[in-house]
């Protein structure tokens, strides 16, 4: 059916898979549906254990209004099957392992059959297609390599595609700037808040962006405002684009060129908006949190999985002719989760790196601040009055151990700064810990 690798197709390679009748695509929905449901039934313990208490069988699974019956999935299942319990293939079928931010101080972790890593592919040449991207474009990936999937995400697809790909992964900024000039980079992959970044440095040293057509920005949330900034100062048109660990990596969604809401590849992904606090799924059109279910991963399939992005679906057709229903670009989340340098951070994490460390208190606030495009963290916290009352000595340790226990909780580094007992505000309820400074 998807026709993304067919050398007829040209220069543009479209997916036959964007354009399906409804009533098509519906069927293979519902078809694939049926067979992820029996498969994380037959193999995964949490599944199983999960319907059976519910008394369900994958047989109640007859109509995608069915799959309302079925629990939801959380961050937290994946915590506590840490690190292969929600695994439906035998480890010798797994070909790649990723991973992402937990809520405290360990990963979650995702695997992939080899046919799980041919639908990534496969959904981000759909995505790079459509933002006008194709064969004989010179790509940099400045997302980081590594366990987050964005560097390995949209390498594979882009070389699937037939572009040049400059696997520079993330950072550097000098380095990244010779590269864009010397390589003639026609596209640049990174988080929108690093792509500002470079702007500013390019236009410092007066680089020149007339090569650079396309942006591919994701992984942390950015406006409407920042893309015209983005456009405007630069010519690089910035796309959309989304997608979490949990269900693949980038690539579960992307805009068009009209920049209108991105298109979800509703054959590989099933989404619902449920109200984040009674959990009833809402119609088309009003706003909510995501909910996702794969229906062609085969290593860690994913049912009804509770992404905590908060958008509203779009089904009225959209000017490209594709058939695929768009999401609102998300804005926020329904959790106190916070990205920063494109990754993820919970403020729970930032407790357990403050709490294995003696002379502090559980009073803390997190500041974000973006200076010149470049995202900083700090982290306020009390510590107790006999640190407090002791030797500078004591006092530089403590703020040393913070430093370290934050960068091996997290993988960024932080600002720490020491305050003294009882001057961070204590809030009724819910605790407001983070403060987010960072404008556009
Ligand atoms: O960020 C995957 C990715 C890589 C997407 C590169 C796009 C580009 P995680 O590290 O698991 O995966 O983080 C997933 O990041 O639940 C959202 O809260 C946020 N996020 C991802 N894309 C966008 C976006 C990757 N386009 C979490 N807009 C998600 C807003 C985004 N938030």
């Amino acid at each position: 059916m998807s026709t993304w690798n067919d050398p007829a197709n040209g220069f543009h390679p479209l997916s036959a898979a964007d354009y399906l009748p409804r009533a098509r695509l519906e069927e293979v929905q519902l078809q694939r549906l049926r067979s992820t449901v029996a498969l994380a039934y037959a193999r995964v313990e949490h599944f199983r254990s999960r319907m059976d208490e519910r008394g369900l069988t994958p047989k109640d699974v007859q109509t995608p209004a069915d799959l309302a019956r079925l629990p939801f999935t959380v961050k937290a299942d994946l915590r506590d099957t840490y690190p292969f319990g929600l695994l439906a293939c035998p480890m010798e079928e797994v070909v790649r392992l990723h991973a992402s931010s937990g809520t405290t101080g360990r990963p979650i972790v995702v695997a992939y059959t080899q046919a799980d890593i041919e639908v990534w592919k496969e959904v981000m040449v759909r995505a790079f297609a459509s933002f006008g991207v194709h064969r004989g474009d010179i790509i940099q990936n400045a997302y980081g390599y590594g366990l987050f999937t964005g560097g390995l995400g949209a390498h594979y697809g882009a070389e699937a595609l037939g572009a040049t790909v400059i696997p520079i992964s993330g950072g550097n900024t000098e380095r990244q700037i010779m590269v864009m000039q010397d390589f003639g980079a026609t596209v640049i992959c990174c988080t929108p808040s690093y792509f500002l970044h470079l702007v500013e440095r390019a236009v410092e040293e007066k680089i020149d962006f007339s090569r650079m057509r396309v942006g591919v920005f994701g992984a942390e949330p950015w406006s409407e405002a920042m893309r015209q900034r983005i456009q405007d100062d630069t010519g690089v048109r910035g796309y959309d684009i989304y997608g979490l660990s949990e269900i693949i990596g980038p690539g579960v969604g992307a805009e068009c060129v009209h920049q209108v809401g991105l298109h979800l590849y509703e054959d590989h992904f099933f989404p619902e908006i449920i109200d984040p606090a009674s959990g009833a799924v809402l119609p088309d059109g009003s706003e909510g949190e995501l909910v996702l279910t794969t229906l062609s991963k085969r290593a860690m399939p994913m049912i009804r999985y509770r992404t905590r992005d908060v958008t509203t679906l779009i089904a009225e057709p959209c000017a490209c002719g594709r058939t695929l229903r768009r999401i609102k670009r998300i804005e926020r989340r329904s959790d106190d989760m916070f990205i920063i340098r494109g990754v993820n951070v919970f403020p729970s994490q930032v407790e357990t790196a403050l709490l294995r460390v003696d002379g502090t208190l559980p009073h803390y606030a997190i500041v974000l601040t973006r200076e010149k495009g470049l995202d900083d963290m700090e982290v306020q916290v009390e510590v107790t009055a006999e640190v407090f009352s002791d030797k500078m000595r004591a006092l530089e340790t403590l703020h040393r151990n913070l430093g370290q226990e934050l960068e091996r909780v997290l993988g960024i580094r932080a600002t720490v700064t020491l305050v003294e007992p009882r001057t961070l505000a204590r809030s009724e309820g819910k605790a407001k810990r983070v403060i987010d400074k960072r404008k556009i």
